[in-house]
């Protein structure tokens, strides 16, 4: 049967099919039907199926399932103008639109022109004061691309649009949603009766990221860079001597020999597993930057081995591509290359042998650093292998970062099977949270970026990518004061946090603003660390079902108009509600959603005397688990538990806690324990007890404390996990 017969009698017997059937097999990756339950592809009719490249951002190529139904509610318009091919899609009055990956402005992009196209930003000239590389809400492009819309109707419902093409694309948001660019692609259409659905189904399609340690859920601090070896030891000394938690201390490209990869200085880091060991016996991980530039140097064995084995880009003519990374001319691994990926992991397990815990990827748009601001020629190419046909780097430019983190996770997982990787990477695409978190760049000391900090990092859970935070208190520039402490006041509470910032700029650890500000940053921490058991409940979550860990406010209440525009507040998860400081001038009114949402606190804390905390509020119906105060994630955490209860209007709550090792694989055969905690009023009393379980991870016998918030006041109360545990409210 040819394709087109194939595809017409498919159709036929699916009778559903509303829109003409076309040349397409359904067989084709790209062919035109439902691909999933609320799920369907739409494509471009006059352009053979087969000649659209195969999607990126799915984990695999989904068939069709069925026709599209007659009453599918969001449909693509597509058009040809010369070479531009445009879908667009009408919105309904009331539709508010979210996502398109890392931009920085406010959460609603309605009306926003942005561009997904990974790229380093750089401005020549650039206003004064300003650093050519730094950015703003104007910036319409930054590291990361994702070619994805999320809209939420007037009435709740939602949609979810992804133009499934890693060319660059242009989103326009000025008059319902168009997304452009220079060769044909197909567009997905996810609905769902709320956000949370559709980014559920989102996941199906794109996965969901792998639950990381738990060691990568503490606090975290960087600069560019530690060095030498001694200042790293200091800065982890200070920590524990000031008394301040933190989990990883971060190293940049200075360790390097020259800035060549997979190389250590030998003056400054002559014995990197000698640091290492001194960073675990202080219960510190370190974490260590990767950049993609190979120094092109005969000689260098990377180069050298990388040449031999054809791994790096060539331009149309068969020459090496060489431009200027941090070693000077340096050449670029072909990860699209099945070869190139595995040759790229054969060199992560010496290094990580040097005790090193996680790995950081950088400048992998790709960036060239000399001259700046030279983009990558887009007729540069790329070999493909595998399901990847070659292409040109005008195809695969926005793929690099996620195959350069694809290849490295791989790596470290095959190093180290027994650990869990942890990997940052600047550049990613749609689907790339599977390898590694994000952060957002370069950004800069300023106010408007600490409110673009919580706005980028809402919409990246919104674009598919929970795991993401922004360099607290600013790379570019310095911090004043009051501006590193509302920073980290907030920022302890990213799902990735860590203070880092640019080379030769004054010290931005938590003690170096005094000590009123150094006080504020350890409350701030700590409080971060009393969260920590809630925050990896909904990491684990989040690996299930792919909601983000942050969620805008308007996720408690989709219909609620008035929530769509918030985002100075945020929640964490469905049952904490965060309303910081982000502004310096006049304080910002929040829109507080519907419902019961009262006030807590974690370390004795008042944010009325110290604004720079934010206010925290429970939901009414909760139970959420919280830790002590450790200085890092090596000491036990749960002794004692605690549990803060909100009861609802029917003096119930409940609230689930995920406990395992925190590393390892062990949780996927059962070693891991999920319980759920109720909470009910009698009289005069809330009896809180184990409502249900689930895994095989024993329950060590320890305290726990509860907390009930009521309107009145705090209540406690303690008790052994397994019995019930009564708390009075006289
Ligand atoms: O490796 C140096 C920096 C790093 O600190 C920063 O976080 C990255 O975003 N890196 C960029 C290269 C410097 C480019 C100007």
């Amino acid at each position: 049967m040819s394709p087109t017969s194939r595809c017409l009698a498919t159709y036929t017997l699916l009778v559903l099919a509303a829109s003409a059937c076309t040349e397409q097999s359904s067989q084709c990756p790209q062919a035109q039907g439902l691909i999933g339950d609320g799920i369907a592809r739409f494509s471009p009719d006059d352009v053979a199926c087969e000649s659209i490249p195969a999607s990126m951002a799915l984990m695999e190529p989904r068939l069709i399932e069925g026709g599209i139904p007659a009453d599918w509610q969001t449909q693509p318009t597509f058009t040809t103008d010369g070479e531009t091919r445009r879908a667009t899609i009408a919105i309904e009055e009331g539709t508010s639109l979210y996502g398109t990956g890392e931009i920085a402005g406010p959460l609603l992009r309605n009306g926003a022109v942005t561009e997904a196209w990974g790229e380093q930003p750089f401005r020549q000239p650039p206003p004064p004061g300003v650093s050519p590389f730094e950015y703003d809400d104007q910036t319409p492009n930054l590291y990361q691309a994702h070619p994805w819309v999320l809209g939420v109707r007037a009435d709740g419902s939602s949609f979810g649009v992804l133009a499934d093409t890693t060319y660059r694309a242009r989103i326009d948001l000025a008059n319902g949603i168009e997304f452009s660019a220079r060769a044909p692609f197909p567009v997905i259409v996810i609905e769902g009766p709320s956000p949370q659905d559709v980014l559920s189904k989102l996941a199906d399609l794109s996965g969901t990221l792998e639950l990381p340690p738990l060691w990568a859920l503490g606090y975290q601090q960087a600069r560019w860079s530690y060095t030498p070896d001694t200042r790293v030891r200091e800065i982890a000394d200070e920590f524990r001597a000031r008394s301040i938690p933190c989990d990883v201390i971060w190293l940049d490209i200075n360790y390097m020999d020259r800035f060549r990869i997979f190389t250590f200085d030998q003056e400054t880091f002559p014995e990197p597993a000698a640091l290492n060991d001194y960073l675990h016996g202080k219960g510190f991980k370190s974490v260590w930057i990767l950049d993609p530039g190979v120094k092109f140097e005969p000689g260098y064995p990377v180069y050298d081995q990388g040449l031999e084995g054809d791994h790096f880009i060539r331009k149309p003519d068969g020459e090496l591509f060489v431009a200027g990374s941090w070693p000077g001319d340096s050449v670029w691994p072909d990860y699209t290359s099945p070869d190139t990926r595995n040759w790229w992991q054969a060199y992560i397990p010496d290094f990580l042998d040097n005790g090193i815990d996680g790995l950081w990827i950088d400048l992998n748009e790709p960036s060239i650093v000399t001259p700046p601001g030279v983009p990558f020629p887009e007729d540069l190419l790329h070999r493909g292998g595998g399901d990847l046909p070659p292409g040109t780097h005008a195809r695969y430019h926005n793929a690099y970062g996620m195959l350069m983190s694809q290849a490295t996770h791989e790596g470290m997982k095959s190093a180290r099977p027994e650990r869990r990787p942890f990997l940052l990477s600047r550049s990613n695409y749609t689907g790339g949270h599977r390898y590694a978190a994000m952060w957002t760049g370069d950004n800069s000391a300023t106010w408007d970026h600490l409110y673009w900090s919580v706005t980028m990092t809402l919409n990246m859970g919104l674009s598919g990518q929970p795991f993401a935070g922004p360099d607290i208190g600013g790379f570019f520039r310095a911090p004043t004061d009051s501006l590193y402490a509302h920073w980290i006041g907030v920022g302890a509470f990213f799902p990735f946090s860590r203070t880092h910032t640019v080379q030769l700029s004054p010290p931005q650890e938590p003690w170096s603003f005094g000590p009123q500000v150094e006080a504020i940053a350890r409350a701030a921490i700590e409080r971060r660390y009393r969260m920590l058991p809630y925050i990896y409940t909904l990491f684990r979550e989040s690996s299930l079902n792919g909601l983000p860990v942050w969620r805008p406010v308007f996720f408690a209440d989709p219909a609620d108009p008035s929530l769509r525009a918030e985002d100075h507040a945020f929640l964490i998860g469905a049952d904490v509600l965060v309303e910081p400081v982000l502004t310096e001038g006049d304080p910002h009114a929040f829109e507080t959603p519907s419902g019961i949402w009262r006030e807590f606190t974690l370390v004795g804390e008042d944010p009325s005397q110290t604004p720079e905390l934010p206010v925290l509020k429970i939901r009414g119906g909760a139970i959420v688990p919280l830790g002590r105060v450790v200085q890092s994630t090596t000491e036990p955490l749960l002794e004692p538990l605690t549990l803060v209860v909100s009861l609802n209007a029917q003096g119930r709550a409940e609230g689930g806690l995920y406990e395992d090792a925190g590393e390892g694989y062990g949780y996927q055969t059962g070693d891991y324990r999920l319980t759920t905690y109720s909470a009910q009023q009698i009289d005069n009393t809330v009896e809180v007890r184990i409502a249900s379980e689930e895994g095989d991870r024993e329950r060590p016998e320890r305290r726990v404390d509860v907390v009930v918030v009521t309107d009145s006041g705090t209540f406690e109360g303690s008790g052994s996990e397994t019995s019930t545990i009564i708390v009075s409210l006289d």
